[in-house]
């Protein structure tokens, strides 16, 4: 009985200098990290000391669980957690750099995505990055090293339960201090930047890793009862026709061209002196189509997927994660199907895998009869490749071929990827300059959005020829921003002004043209996001919405409110932009007076209970209970994109 005491003595006295140095160089790795790799926007020295003590209790907590092991299985588990967190941290600033965000679980489970994004991750990574696992390599050394004497005793458990409680303590304590600068600030998790700041990047995880199995039981306790206030609430919001429009383009096949990555400040942009888009440019003189300058992207992490996802269904897409990978088997009343019911045939093309964004699974659940991926486009030569698939020029041309095999009218998507993060592109393939900002993401985006610009006038002179033009409506949109404001710097350059916090909202704009033969165009300057598109779409071919579940209005519609809800809960209107809890006059960028406030905090709770409505009918899977009058309900084991491939093949 002495001895064992004894050598619980020792074991204290050899393994704690070891634990408590590994537990200071993770806590100081992880402080170092969340300083310089994230934009946290730290303000005062509560703030300041909160994102230096909040490595320290998950540090201690976790590194603790290796005083359960015994003997000297203590220094591997110990150098098991500390690598795994030592990735965990290194993943999440990757990640961050492209993203300006953090992962989530949800992400994680976008492996494919991940594995096709391939040379994007490779220039996200830097040389000096090896710098954040040169402790792991020393404690690697050390425990695997004979040199270095290991103790073969173990702690009681009393001693172990002690330093998990004293890990607990410093987390809780951390936890009152945030909660008391920043209140409800786990209940509204609008914004991960915020968890990091306060609780660090290993309780971000653990908060992310509860709300995603949250929102996975949210569907099981769901019932249809829970459908019914987000009916009342798309039914109260609808806006009228406007009869100006409503059918101008009815029976008319629809072509969306989704233009990858496209912001609003390409528009008529002069670099040296010459136009980046001039076919775009012209399509706003256009006198068939009109251009919306005052339109936003509402897109967070499903990117491209959100963007889909809301012009698909007028629903958000979702706080985290995308909805496409975890919500893909959902029920869904989407433009296709709600089309299909009027003699519609669909179709997307995209020159990429099927699995990207798990599209090949939502797009049945939205009723499309075909999807043209990546096997779709044979006749290809390696110039013909682009990052994420099919360069933009040969994949219209081939697609040319392929949309030959629809019968009219045809509801189409084609998704570009030629103008897409990092921007690289064959030299040779270029008819414009770099910019010269210095700033590579930056300078070279003016090259792949000029491709992307002339490969679009290819299209509309192939659909010309095809006869097709006259009876077709096209409406091309920006999917998200493409230079992320990790890049204001140089972007500050390129406008030749101070990117203010209303002047980042401003470069949240994307493009959105929409092209109907015989119908007037011109500059509108609405206000309008990505969840009004669908609506709108619907109403110039002559549909009907009001039985369905939409969050957006039509932008042509007289009762359309200009009110645009971000995903995180800011906003912009012509007269109000709510960003990071402050209101601003978009004119002046100033912060608002207190007289104009009450408007101002009437559109935010607005904007937040769309979205939690939203979120309720996605995350319950709530149109499983409810089907509009006249709409056929989508059964997605009828669709087979791959077995029509083959039979096509053969
Ligand atoms: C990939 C493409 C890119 O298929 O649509 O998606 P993004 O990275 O822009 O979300
Ligand atoms: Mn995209």
């Amino acid at each position: 009985m002495k001895k064992i005491n004894m050598m619980s003595k020792e074991t204290f006295n050899k393994y704690m200098p070891f634990f408590l140095l590994a537990v200071v160089m993770l806590w100081m790795k992880t402080y170092v990290s969340q300083k310089t790799q994230f934009k946290l926007d730290v303000d005062g020295v509560l703030q300041e000391l909160l994102l230096f003590i909040n490595p320290l209790g998950s540090a201690l907590l976790f590194l603790s669980l290796s005083l359960f092991f015994k003997g000297t299985r203590k220094y591997i588990s110990l150098l098991a957690i500390y690598t795994l967190m030592s990735v965990l941290l290194y993943s999440n600033v990757v990640y961050y750099r492209f993203f300006s965000d953090f992962i989530t679980l949800p992400t994680l489970f976008q492996t494919q995505n991940f594995g096709d994004l391939g040379g994007s991750v490779l220039t996200l990574i830097q040389p000096t990055d090896a710098l954040f696992f040169v402790d792991v390599v020393f404690l690697s050394l050390l425990v695997f090293s004979k040199k270095f004497k290991k103790d073969p005793g173990s702690f009681k458990n009393k001693v172990a339960v002690s330093v998990v409680t004293a890990a607990l303590a410093i987390s809780f304590f951390n936890l009152a201090m945030a909660e008391g600068d920043r209140p409800q600030l786990l209940t509204r998790g609008f914004d991960r930047n915020y968890i990091v700041k306060y609780l660090g990047m290993y309780n971000y995880a653990i908060y992310d890793t509860v709300e995603s199995l949250k929102s996975s039981s949210q569907r099981v306790m769901a019932d249809s009862d829970d459908s019914t206030e987000a009916l009342n609430y798309t039914k109260s919001n609808y806006a009228e026709p406007n009869k100006a429009y409503f059918g101008a383009a009815e029976g008319m096949n629809v072509v969306y061209l989704h233009l990858e990555s496209f912001q609003t400040f390409l528009m008529n942009y002069e670099l040296n002196g010459e136009e980046v888009t001039p076919f775009l440019n012209s399509l706003i003189e256009d006198e068939n189509t009109m251009y919306f300058d005052n339109f936003f992207h509402q897109t967070a992490q499903g990117k491209t997927s959100d963007a889909e996802f809301m012009l698909e269904n007028s629903l958000f897409g979702l706080p985290k994660g995308s909805a496409y990978i975890t919500k893909g088997k959902n029920t869904y009343q989407a433009a296709p199907a709600i089309l299909k019911d009027k003699g519609y045939e669909s179709a997307v093309f995209h020159g990429n895998n099927a699995t990207f964004w798990n599209r090949s699974e939502i797009y049945k659940s939205f009723g499309y009869d075909h999807f043209f991926d990546i096997e779709s486009y044979t006749n290809l030569e390696e110039k013909d490749m682009a990052e994420y698939g099919v360069l933009d020029k040969p994949f219209f041309e081939q697609s040319a071929d392929l949309l030959e095999t629809l019968p009219e009218p045809f509801y189409t998507k084609y998704i570009t990827v030629a103008h897409h993060f990092p921007y690289h592109i064959d030299q040779e393939l270029t008819t414009i300059e770099k910019g010269t900002t210095g700033d590579p993401s930056v300078d070279n985006y003016f090259q792949t959005a000029r491709y992307a610009d002339e490969a679009i006038e290819q299209f509309f002179a192939e659909l010309e020829q095809s006869g097709l033009a006259d009876n077709t409506m096209i409406v091309m949109y920006g999917d998200h921003y493409g230079i992320s404001d990790n890049h204001n710097q140089a972007m500050e350059q390129v406008l030749s002004k101070e990117i203010t916090p209303v002047e980042n909202a401003k470069l949240q704009r994307v493009p959105l043209f929409i092209h109907v033969p015989g119908l007037e165009g011109g500059i509108n300057h609405t206000y309008g996001g990505q969840i009004d598109l669908l609506p709108t779409v619907m109403h110039l071919l002559g549909v009907e919405t009001q039985d369905y579940v939409h969050f957006g209005t039509d932008l042509l519609s007289k009762e359309h409110e200009e009110l645009v809800t971000f995903r995180n809960g800011d906003y912009v209107s012509p007269e109000i932009y709510a960003l990071n809890d402050t209101f601003y006059d978009p004119e002046t960028g100033l912060p608002l007076e207190e007289d104009q406030l009450e408007q101002a905090e009437e559109f935010k709770q607005r904007g937040e209970y769309e979205l939690y409505l939203s979120d309720q009918v996605v995350n319950g899977d709530l149109l499983r209970f409810y089907t509009p009058e006249g709409f056929t309900p989508i059964n997605p084991a009828d669709y087979n994109y791959q077995a029509k491939a083959v039979e096509e093949a053969e």
